[in-house]
């Protein structure tokens, strides 16, 4: 983290609720993958493909998240402090391994607090248009060509693949954190570089941001927007 001592330890916060660390190497062209026992059209067992291996998740996290059976896909409803996060899950090419879709922030109308501002449906899967592309750990984020808005809601270890300013794709914060400005997310940033590949931007330790590919000059404020 950073040294400074008064600030409001935001994206400490965030690193607890997520763990922190997800460098897991995993999956399938290196999407984050599930399995989901079903039965009676009820999931009844989630795992996560890790390093090969099926690691089991909780069903419901003490009642902070559920599963339902949709179709051939799976959704998970998962309670916020704004409202629900309810991400989709498919199993595109029948493999019996499902990769998340799609996912959506819906505001409870008596939240109070920090509300994030986008609450449309985003996409783990990037077209040849203009898309919103969700950026989560675990996740090589893609957005295609097109004018792409690369959406950050948590804080982790990210990765875009193909970033274009010259597309006009855009960053955009909107972490329901209460971020309200550049200079303010400015302040956690520890460290950029360009690694000889690769522009990174480090947030201390645990949260990263990798845009692979992009020079230096291929990045400015101008690409970021920071919703909340
Ligand atoms: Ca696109
Ligand atoms: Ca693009």
């Amino acid at each position: 983290m950073s040294s400074r001592s008064n600030d409001d330890g935001i994206f400490h916060d965030i690193n607890d609720d997520h763990g922190g660390h997800s460098n897991d190497d995993n999956a399938s062209g290196n999407h984050k993958a599930f399995k989901f026992e079903i039965a009676n059209n009820q999931v009844t067992a989630v795992y996560e493909l890790k390093n090969g291996e099926l690691d089991r998740k909780s069903l419901d996290d003490n009642g902070r998240k559920f599963y339902t059976v949709d179709g051939s896909d799976v959704i998970r409803t998962e309670i916020k402090p704004f409202g629900t996060e309810i991400t989709r899950y498919s199993d595109t090419d029948g493999d019996g391994l499902y990769l998340r879709v799609s996912e959506q922030w819906q505001i409870s109308p008596n939240a109070n607090g920090a509300i994030p501002k986008f609450t449309g449906p985003i996409s783990y899967f990037g077209t040849s248009g203009d898309d919103h592309i969700a950026v989560r750990g675990g996740e090589d984020c893609h957005g295609g060509s097109g004018s792409d808005d690369f959406i950050f809601r948590e804080a982790d270890h990210l990765r875009i693949e193909d970033f274009h300013s010259s597309e006009h794709d855009m960053l955009i914060f909107d972490t329901g954190l209460g971020l309200t400005s550049r200079e303010q997310l400015a302040q956690y940033i520890t460290d950029s570089h360009h690694d000889g590949q690769n522009f990174i931007v480090n947030f201390g330790s645990n949260v990263s941001i990798t845009l692979v590919g992009v020079q230096p000059d291929q990045v400015s404020w101008d690409d970021v927007s920071v919703m909340s």
